[in-house]
């Protein structure tokens, strides 16, 4: 598992972390999610897998806070095939209790095809994750097929301004119009907004002239170890913020 600091871009400070997984192969090396995780999909690995991800995160945050470090909230992404499985809500529920960490400091991502599948139940699920105290993100948003209306419906705290857009906004106007459109419309809906893949200060410069809340990319940090996340809660992310 590997952890990639998401920064308020006000205070500098890193405020949570997105748990990403890596696969180390006997022959093939590291391997990132897009290579396997469809895999694991089909072959149906990804539900222990999930669970598995779902209580390492939750250990790991509670670890840090035990060591003394600044508490932040760490972000584990959900699957459409977790998100159904019967026993979810109870895996979340087992992962918080064994570790005893407070549900605030969990965040889950969650597509938004995960979220288009049959309103009705999704609705629930995210209204019972809500109560719990948990944090719930759209990831990718902007990429998926989905309805607007969802972002009144559900119990949603944060939009994740996909990297795609990020990455083009500074050249083309029309994702610089989409960014900024994004961000205003979470203000709007009292949603928290994080730009994700940020991997240059010009990037940076634009989110901020934007009013954008948060930001994760190779900019501040790559995806790092829990040892080298510890040391960076500490001596916080280079490099520094314009401010
Ligand atoms: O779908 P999701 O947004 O969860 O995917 C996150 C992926 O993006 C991870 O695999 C992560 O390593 C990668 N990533 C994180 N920051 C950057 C970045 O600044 N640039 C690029 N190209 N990829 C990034
Ligand atoms: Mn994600």
């Amino acid at each position: 598992m590997h952890y990639q600091p998401k920064i308020n871009l006000h205070s500098g400070a890193i405020v949570g972390v997105e748990a990403l997984i890596r696969w180390l192969h006997p022959q093939r090396g590291l391997l990132a999610p897009a290579q396997f995780v469809p895999i694991a999909e089909d072959s149906g690995l990804i539900l222990p897998n999930g669970r598995w991800m779902l209580r390492e995160a939750c250990r790991q945050a509670r670890a840090w806070q035990d060591a003394g470090l600044p508490p932040i909230t760490v972000a584990v992404n959900t699957s459409a095939l977790e998100f159904r499985a019967k026993d979810f809500l109870e895996n979340v529920r087992a992962a918080l209790e064994a570790s005893r960490l407070e549900p605030r400091y969990l965040e889950l991502e969650l597509t938004e095809s995960v979220l288009m599948r049959d309103a009705k139940a999704t609705g629930s699920v995210l209204r019972a994750l809500s109560d719990l105290g948990i944090k719930l993100s759209i990831d990718d948003f902007g990429t998926g097929y989905s309805s607007l209306s969802y972002l009144r419906q559900f119990p949603i705290n944060t939009l994740k301004i996909d990297q795609s857009f990020v990455s083009r906004m500074t050249h083309n106007p029309d994702d610089a119009a989409i960014v900024s459109a994004v961000i205003s419309m979470a203000k709007a809906l009292r949603l928290c907004v994080i730009a994700e893949g940020v991997e240059t200060a010009e990037q940076l410069a634009f989110l901020l002239a934007q009013h954008c809340d948060e930001g994760q990319g190779y900019f501040f940090s790559r995806p790092v170890g829990a040892e080298v996340l510890a040391a960076l809660l500490q001596t916080g992310v280079s490099p520094a913020l314009p401010h």
